[in-house]
């Protein structure tokens, strides 16, 4: 891994936000264009011939069935699902906290205000086919939007040539979705965002894909909401000599193995720590499955930053935004305090990044790309909306019937005066 030192901090600064500036493909744009409109034109039939020139598959009906998903809990190793049920009943737990509730308060008498928060009603889930088809997404989707109270969770899939993930459609099942249909790419969020036969429109399409599953949901966001555009994997670590090479390498390499782009980072004040980290993610990357992907992200988008103080460090892992954060620090709680960036924070050398990805209950689906700036992990909020309220007494009216006047006429409103003024007469 590259070691960058010497530079001053508002150098790595710069070099560090050149890294996260995004760009649209034009090209891939019109694609996408095309697709939506090819979708909403000709319904199921346009999906199925997408699912035969795009994923080579024939497909009668779209709709998985009951008795594949039942199939698919018997096939996958029983361990799986135990530790798919331990993973569920940690990330209810943790997300049951997130629940945002309804308020009402009362000024003075004759005025009450409130908000009333109501789930969603129909939500789908993108789920991607391939080796990126991950059963924990699967869970860290689909229950906040249960705990959330959504009575239609629907997820499409890619079809796949060798049949559907079985963890998938086993996760899916723990989870509670309540429909599957097999249909990847942007073809899949153009059903979800407008319907088909099949497929029935939902108000809100969350879940990671592609680049045309990212681009077609940017297209579709206005007519349904979306959850964020998902960028490749990251981690960030801050670290001093009371850290372990060998978990720092491991820990970078994690996130490493998820995509050619991943970006891996370590700000350290130790030359020692730096020096060490970097011979240590060398040797692991030999014996790793994954190590043609993880090598070239290392290779491109893996740096350790040496820096003098710990504040440095802070004050440039704020500026990364990094999607995981860990502080591999002395006394790490007392720094959480300093960090303004990061989607999730692992404190301590035991609180590796991976208990994250799959256990512990804090939501796996975070900001990328340095968007930790200005968002936030998927949660029950992200499934949740709110409707606001107001009921007034006559008296209360005729307190406030001159101001509001005087406003409306301020703003040449004749109408919105009368509409108050009507009642005092
Ligand atoms: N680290 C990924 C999530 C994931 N990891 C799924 C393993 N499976 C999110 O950045
Ligand atoms: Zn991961």
């Amino acid at each position: 891994m590259q070691i960058i030192k010497n530079e001053s901090i508002n150098q790595i600064k710069a070099r560090i936000r050149q890294q996260t500036s995004k760009t649209i493909d034009p090209q891939v744009e019109n694609r996408v264009t095309d697709i939506i409109a090819t979708v909403r034109e000709k319904g199921d039939a346009a999906l199925k011939a997408y699912a035969k020139s795009f994923d080579g598959v024939s497909l009668d009906v779209l709709k998985v069935s009951a008795s594949q998903i039942n199939q698919a809990i018997k096939a996958v190793d029983p361990a799986v699902i135990k530790a798919l049920e331990k993973a569920a009943a940690n990330i209810r737990s943790f997300h049951q906290l997130e629940l945002q509730k309804s308020f009402e308060d009362s000024p003075r008498p004759g005025v009450v205000r409130g908000t009333k928060v109501t789930p969603l009603s129909a939500v789908g889930i993108y789920v991607p086919g391939g080796t990126a088809a991950y059963p924990s997404s699967v869970l860290m989707n689909t229950l906040p939007a249960k705990i959330a109270g959504v009575k239609n969770i629907i997820m499409v899939t890619p079809p796949q040539k060798d049949g559907l993930n079985q963890a998938v459609l086993a996760a899916a099942k723990i989870a509670g979705i309540d429909s599957i249909y097999q249909v990847g790419g942007a073809q899949a969020i153009a059903a979800l965002a407008y319907g088909t036969e099949s497929i029935p429109k939902v108000d809100k399409i969350t879940g990671p894909g592609n680049v045309y599953v990212a681009t077609a949901k940017r297209a579709v966001y206005g007519q349904v909401a979306i959850d964020m555009i998902a960028g490749p994997s990251e981690i960030g670590i801050l670290a001093d000599d009371t850290a372990r090479p060998q978990d720092i390498a491991a820990d970078l390499l994690s996130q490493a193995e998820h995509d050619v782009n991943a970006r891996a980072i370590l700000i350290t004040n130790s030359e020692k720590l730096a020096q060490a980290v970097s011979k240590e993610v060398d040797k692991q990357l030999l014996t790793l499955p994954r190590i043609d992907i993880a090598r070239a992200a290392v290779d491109s988008n893996g740096f350790i930053y040496l820096v003098d103080t710990v504040d440095d460090m802070i004050d440039l892992m704020n500026v990364v935004a990094p999607e995981h954060l860990e502080i591999q620090l002395e006394n790490a709680y007392d720094y959480l305090a300093k960090i303004q960036n990061a989607g999730s924070v692992f404190l301590g050398k035991y609180a590796s990044e991976p208990l994250g990805d799959y256990l512990a209950g804090p939501n796996h689906i975070l900001p990328t790309g340095g968007t930790a700036r200005f968002s936030s992990a998927l949660g029950v909020w992200d499934f949740q909306k709110r409707i606001q309220y107001l009921n007034y007494s006559q008296d209360a009216l005729r307190d406030d019937a001159s101001d509001v006047a005087s406003l409306a006429r301020e703003e040449g409103l004749e109408g919105h005066a009368r509409a108050i003024e009507v009642r005092q007469s």
